[in-house]
């Protein structure tokens, strides 16, 4: 909590530590009421300082009992301790350092450090929770080598696990259970981790390329023991794929990841103990949606990819966090692309990024993908350090090619191997082994705000040129008035009458690897640049930013023509679907103005004529089909309409207009497919069948949403489905297009089915906070006092809260401000509870620039949030970072 005003903590600031610790020795008694931890601290003054400095450790919410140096206890007098160091003026050069503290880790509702989850010990120590369990050099420059001794009440918890391998097991004199671990590879405290509870394991085993075999286990309360399979499935997947593609292997003889309910985010990638929340290890047909199953096999595999990028070379300083993260969400998604469909996994990513990381790149909490500076580094595990960090990592793959980006990608694993290193690091690497430049494209780290990319054109027929002119641009952002060009690897094709023409770029010499082909990538790198295609026998439609290239807007004025044009025939999965987005939003919003000028809404046959098509062609892919028949996000149209411009209401009331016209002209189709799609049979996770029950489910949505008879349809689909993902769908149809008679008895058998599954009770409070019904406040209030809600748990939290504020935007704007009321009342609870949620549950308040009529409303809410006493670091930092 705040006693002063928190301030910045900047990059340019670093300084590698006066002191090195080679080997920390730890022991910890887990008891009833306290935790005593003891530590050994082999330090080091750093061979590259001059004098001697005093030793600075980090530590907080802590109660220091006793501190030596080398078996002598310090008098009072030769420390001092603050509310978050202990400063030891006079250390020698070499010495061991042991400090005996202790915690409550019972009370500790942060969810960082030590904590309890149910029964069971746990930690977090990602970025800065180590010094809540010890005083310690709390940064990740600082490498050590742990052995870590833990003693506990063997009935209590019989299970003691920590990073390494398992060195030696006893029972003492007292009865209690003591294990030590060792893990022989130097890591930083965020990558130290502790277990202890009454839990069981899952077991299987992995042979290394190089033959060595580890052990896997998957740990967890008893009751889920049948919930492992699909993520130690999605492990050994992960695992031959990184050898393969990465040529990373695995480097110890066990793999430990065990399941918590409470936990901040979604897993975390501590060395060979990874912890995962819940809701991304877990899996049952019953609990667990499509989503879910694809979700949880990504997670797993980032946080084991992680095992190279991240633990074997981390991050110099928190400033690079994007280092390991970016690198790693790049790698996990090529994982998942390979695994399933790759236009598919590409065009949910850019959705994603569309939504949450431009809107963020666009608002006040916008930074780089390497911060120059932060309050609270927990406020920056952001979609622009991950997703806008992994977009960055793609254009270097894309700009080096698959056999230079993987000379590159060995180099930096060879070179750092081991070390605590930087963004500047990874870059050099991929330099060296490619000979690429990438002088410029480092502007991509530095700089914040989502660049625009303009495009017009113009053909010649009488000579056979068609033109490309590009210029771009990127708005201002906190901190960054001006910006400079970026390189943006732009590939593209031509669509002519009959499919894509073959290119030939003036300039580019003829050779057999460039005549005749039909994709470029062109290397945008200046404010404006011109490229002339010859020998074009026809005016094409240019198919651009294939594959979503760069992560920039792009500005071209498509006709609706063209757009048709590109969706029903170009080469390119992930430009046929950003066309049907183009379509929808150019749709939508001219029924917007059609009802705003009070004409009635009418939806361009052209949209119609072209979702039907998709409908109908059978060699379509499902999954794809239903991502292109997705209309655009109401969010997402908000964050279009520009700031001071999004009307929630008329957005809310032109989109629905569209998705009735189409339930409506369309549903002899819909039906059809709805019906020919139903999967018999038993519920596997596969390609197929998650394609075939994403459709299905699109259609029953656009048919129930355009005629109530077709609620029967989902009545019974929830009454027959014997998975999550078709129970949930038919309920969340019932729930947003039907009157209370349809959907209260469904809600309450949901409720009384499920009741005893935490992860099936979290999706009832997010589809009811989702409704769109005006009652919707009322009833989040409610379902804020039911047994099922806790406000401890951040799964809980972000289901209803979470789900109301970020996915119900016509009720969360109501023009009485009752939706901002309730995130703000929720968030003034959370900041003595869990600062890190509370801080993240307010994003949607900080986007009050864009809601025409909303602004005061939204910042005043802000205000009373920074008027409170006791505000954490992160909400303080949100908070007014987005009132200034
Ligand atoms: N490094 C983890 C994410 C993570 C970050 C912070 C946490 O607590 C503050 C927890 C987990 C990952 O990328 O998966
Ligand atoms: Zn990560």
């Amino acid at each position: 909590m705040r006693d002063a005003t928190p301030g910045a903590i900047y990059l340019a600031d670093y300084r590698a530590p006066d002191f090195l610790i080679n080997r920390t020795e730890l022991h910890f008694h887990l008891g009833e009421e306290e935790t005593i931890v003891t530590s050994r601290l082999h330090l080091l003054r750093s061979c590259e300082v001059d004098g001697t400095p005093p030793l600075v450790l980090n530590g907080q919410d802590m109660e220091l009992l006793q501190v030596s140096i080398d078996n002598e206890p310090l008098a009072p007098e030769a420390f001092e301790v603050n509310d978050d160091t202990l400063v030891i003026a006079d250390v020698p050069e070499q010495c061991v350092l042991s400090c005996r503290t202790r915690i409550r880790p019972q009370d500790n509702t942060s969810l960082e450090g030590l904590y309890r989850s149910h029964s069971m010990y746990c930690t977090q120590c990602e970025a800065e929770g180590f010094r809540k369990i010890t005083y310690y050099l709390d940064r990740p420059d600082v490498m050590s080598v742990f052995t870590v001794t833990i003693e506990a009440d063997p009935d209590q918890f019989p299970v003691l696990l920590s990073n390494g391998n398992l060195f030696a097991s006893t029972t003492l004199d007292n009865g209690l259970q003591q294990v030590t671990w060792h893990d022989p590879f130097p890591k930083p405290s965020y990558l130290f981790a502790l277990v202890a509870g009454d839990l069981e394991h899952v077991e299987d085993t992995f042979t290394t390329a190089g033959g060595r075999e580890v052990t896997l286990r998957i740990y967890v309360e008893p009751k889920d023991l049948g919930k492992c399979a699909h993520a130690m499935d999605s492990l050994k997947r992960s695992m031959r794929w990184d050898e393969e593609v990465f040529g990373r292997e695995y480097d110890l003889d066990i793999f430990n990841v065990v399941a918590v309910d409470d936990f901040n985010m979604g897993a975390m990638e501590n060395k060979s103990l990874n912890i995962f929340n819940t809701s991304c290890v877990l899996c049952d047909p019953d609990i667990t949606t499509d989503q879910g199953y694809q979700r949880v096999e990504s997670i797993v595999a980032h946080e084991y990819f992680h095992n190279w990028s991240g633990n074997r070379v981390t991050c110099r300083d928190w400033f690079q966090l994007s280092l390991k993260e970016g690198f790693t969400v790049f790698r996990d998604a090529e994982f998942s692309a390979d695994m399933g469909s790759r236009t598919v996994k590409r065009v949910e990513d850019v959705s994603l990024l569309r939504t949450a990381q431009f809107t963020e790149d666009a608002g006040p909490m916008a930074h780089p993908v390497r911060p120059d500076s932060y309050i609270e580094i927990n406020n920056f595990y952001t979609a622009t350090v991950y997703e806008k960090g992994a977009e960055v990592v793609r254009m270097i793959h894309t700009l080096l090619g698959p056999e230079r980006f993987r000379s590159g990608s060995d180099l930096y694993f060879q070179r750092h191997d081991g070390q605590a290193v930087t963004c500047e690091d990874f870059l050099c690497a991929m330099e060296d082994a490619s000979g690429v430049d990438l002088t410029q494209f480092r502007r991509w780290y530095a700089q914040a705000g989502t660049p625009q990319l303009r495009v017009r054109d113009r053909y010649d027929a009488d000579a056979r040129t068609y033109t490309l002119e590009f210029s771009q641009s990127c708005p201002p952002t906190p901190g960054q008035p001006q910006k400079q060009p970026v390189v943006i690897p732009c590939a593209m094709g031509l669509l002519g009458d009959a499919g894509n023409l073959p290119l030939r770029l003036r300039g580019e010499p003829v050779d057999a690897e460039t005549a005749d082909n039909t994709h470029r990538v062109l290397i945008i790198d200046q404010p404006s640049q011109e490229f002339v295609f010859e020998n074009v026998a026809e005016r094409p439609v240019p198919s651009l930013l294939r594959g979503f290239s760069a992560p920039v807007r792009l500005d071209y004025p498509y006709s609706r023509e063209a757009l048709c044009q590109l969706m029903s025939r170009d080469d390119d999965g992930f430009v046929r679907w950003d066309s049907a987005q183009t379509l929808a939003v150019q749709v939508i919003s001219e029924v917007q103005e059609q009802l705003a000028t009070g004409q009635a809404a009418s939806v361009d046959d052209m949209l119609l004529a072209a979702c039907a098509q998709l409908l109908e062609d059978a060699t379509l892919d499902p999954a794809m089909v239903a991502e292109m028949l997705t209309l655009p996000s109401e969010n997402y149209l908000a964050e279009l309409a520009g700031e001071g411009a999004a009307d929630v209401e008329a957005i809310h009331a032109a989109r629905r207009a569209v998705q009735q016209a189409i339930g409506r002209e369309l549903a002899g189709p819909l039906l059809a497919r709805y019906r020919e799609l139903e999967v018999t049979g038993d519920y596997a996770p596969s390609g197929e069948q998650i394609a075939a029950r994403s459709l299905r489910n699109l259609c029953l949505g656009y048919l129930a949403g355009a005629d109530a008879q077709h609620l029967a349809l989902a009545a019974g689909q929830f009454a027959a489905a014997d998975n999550l993902t078709d129970r949930l769908a038919a309920l969340r149809v019932l729930a947003c297009h039907g009157s209370e008679a349809d959907w209260q008895q469904p809600l309450s058998r949901f409720y009384s089915d499920w009741q005893h599954e935490a992860l099936a009770v979290n999706h009832w409070l997010t589809t009811q906070a989702m409704m769109p019904d005006a009652g919707v406040i009322a009833r989040v209030r409610e379902l804020m006092q039911h047994p099922a809600f806790d406000l401890r748990n951040p799964n809980k939290v972000r289901s209803l809260v979470g789900g109301f504020a970020g996915h119900n935007p016509l009720n969360f704007h109501r023009a009485d401000g009752e939706g901002y009321r309730l995130l703000r009342e929720a968030v003034a609870e959370l900041n003595g509870i869990n600062p890190q949620i509370a801080a993240r549950l307010l994003a949607p308040l900080t986007r009050w620039r864009y809601y025409r009529g909303r602004a005061d409303l939204m910042r005043a809410e802000l205000e009373k949030l920074a008027g409170m006493e006791d505000l954490s670091p992160d909400v303080y930092e949100v908070v007014t970072k987005s009132l200034q």
